[in-house]
């Protein structure tokens, strides 16, 4: 089985399949498509699936004209058919990995993933899960699922994890410059998968075992959210001290080695780092052990959208005015720079604690026109002289880069910046309350 599928490989005969075409799974069944595989992209959303089949991409970091030519020339075709699995000899899994409403892991889509491969893969098929879960998923929850039909992994089927790393919106890492780790569940399920996705992708890193594979990802988003907790305790700790925190974490970059810099901001969003650490806690629990890192690092950053509506409330006050009934403006509201994603976004929490203390909030941001919350959709609005000198307070809450910052200075009275957009600014008659630093610029 194992020679048949590295020839198929080899040869380009193989049909890849993608489960997800999300903002990994697209991605990634476009570098096979143009690696000479063809493509079937299976997802559930029979919208999203339609709007592919037209030529038209939903994920920022990949242009439609890149889906239409795979369209057209018959190495990509989406599909919601999951029938359609079966002509697969090899299948990645992007798809989400949610917390549930009690801060699991919801594993329903890996789950329901599996389950319609195990009723259509055959014998020869490579599973490869990419969606970052816990340690001991792909042994525990795909095994299981895909060997219910007397199949059995290392013999007949093969399966490994590969983390996804994707970093939407970066320009310069994509999916075919960024390493691939892969590890299988067995020698030869690492072998296939290293020689699949070496198909497409310039790095891969082979390691001993799919747990291995898993804990990577963990470790490496751990890192930011623990790091991310840190500045951000820095940014309270200067807070107090009167200090400007970014000009200490600018100052420490100039270090050479052995310091890597993070930025304060009103917390974590996404749906990777304010998430996936909890993955590893939740598994770590059930082995009776509390990851503290974690923990802590996810009680600071969650903590961070109060800490902004403090300033916000102490600013306003300065100003002899009340939160309640004051008018104010919050600039970017994706959950990072540059992006158009609200997942997990800080600044819905910063909306809903400005909200309950009587504040009329409006937002404005140029990568997201409307978003929907808990059934109630929000507009935002043009960045207007006038709506800037209406403004109570304007708070910077995403820096995106198309956001022309000395026009908000020259025109709004009171700005509280949680991202320190204006310190490339010049003086103007806005009043600056920076992050940390107490003193108001
Ligand atoms: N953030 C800070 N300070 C920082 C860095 C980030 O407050 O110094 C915030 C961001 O504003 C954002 C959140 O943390 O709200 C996450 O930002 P991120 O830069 O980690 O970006 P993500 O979540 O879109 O993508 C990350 C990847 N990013 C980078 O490595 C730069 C990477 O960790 C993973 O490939 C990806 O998550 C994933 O899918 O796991």
């Amino acid at each position: 089985m194992k020679d048949q599928l590295l020839a198929k490989i080899q040869d380009r005969s193989a049909v890849v399949g993608v489960v997800g075409l999300g903002y990994v799974g697209l991605p990634l069944a476009m570098e096979f498509a143009k690696a000479g595989f063809r493509v079937i992209g299976y997802d559930v959303s029979v919208p999203t699936v339609d709007r592919l089949m037209t030529g038209v991409s939903h994920i920022q970091d990949v242009p439609s004209e890149e889906v239409a030519a795979q369209v057209a020339a018959g190495r990509f075709i989406a599909t919601a058919v999951e029938e359609r699995l079966h002509e697969c000899d090899a299948i990645s899994i992007a798809v989400p990995t949610p917390l549930s409403k009690s801060r699991d892991p919801d594993m329903s889509f890996v789950e329901a993933a599996s389950e319609a491969i195990a009723r259509h893969a055959r014998a020869g098929t490579l599973v490869v899960l990419e969606s970052t879960t816990y340690p001991g998923t792909t042994r525990e929850v795909l095994q299981p699922r895909i060997e219910a039909r007397g199949l059995v992994v290392g013999k007949d089927v093969f399966l490994a994890f590969s983390p996804e790393r994707v970093d939407p919106g970066n320009p310069k890492f994509h999916t075919k410059n960024t390493p691939k780790v892969v590890g299988g569940v067995t020698r030869d399920c690492t072998e296939v998968t290293v020689a699949l996705y070496r198909s497409c992708i310039d790095t891969v890193v082979p390691v001993e075992s799919a747990e291995v594979a898993e804990l990577v990802k963990l470790l490496e988003n751990t890192f930011r959210a623990v790091n991310i907790g840190l500045v951000n305790e820095m940014a309270i700790v200067c807070d107090k001290l009167g200090v400007n925190v970014w000009e200490v974490i600018d100052a420490a970059a100039t270090k050479p080695f052995g310091f890597m810099k993070f930025t304060p901001g009103p917390g974590i969003g996404g749906h990777c780092i304010p998430l996936d650490p909890l993955y590893l806690a939740w598994k770590m629990r059930t082995l009776n052990y509390r990851t503290r890192f974690i923990d802590l690092a996810s009680d600071i950053n969650s903590e961070m959208p109060e800490y902004v509506v403090r300033k916000v409330a102490r600013a306003l006050n300065d100003d002899r005015k009340a939160v309640n009934g004051s008018r104010v403006l919050l600039l970017g509201v994706a959950y990072k720079k540059d992006v158009d994603d609200m997942r997990e976004s800080p600044a819905l929490e910063i909306l809903r604690l400005l909200g309950e203390r009587g504040a009329v909030v409006e937002y404005h941001d140029p990568w997201v026109p409307r978003f929907r919350e808990h059934g109630e959709v929000h507009a935002g609005v043009d960045l207007s002289a006038d709506r800037l000198r209406a403004a109570d307070a304007v708070v910077v809450v995403t820096d995106h880069s198309n956001v022309d910052y000395q026009f908000v200075a020259d025109h709004a009275g009171l700005i509280v910046d949680a991202r320190n957009a204006m310190a490339r600014t010049s003086p103007s008659r806005a009043r600056v309350v920076p992050l940390s630093a107490t003193t108001a610029l």
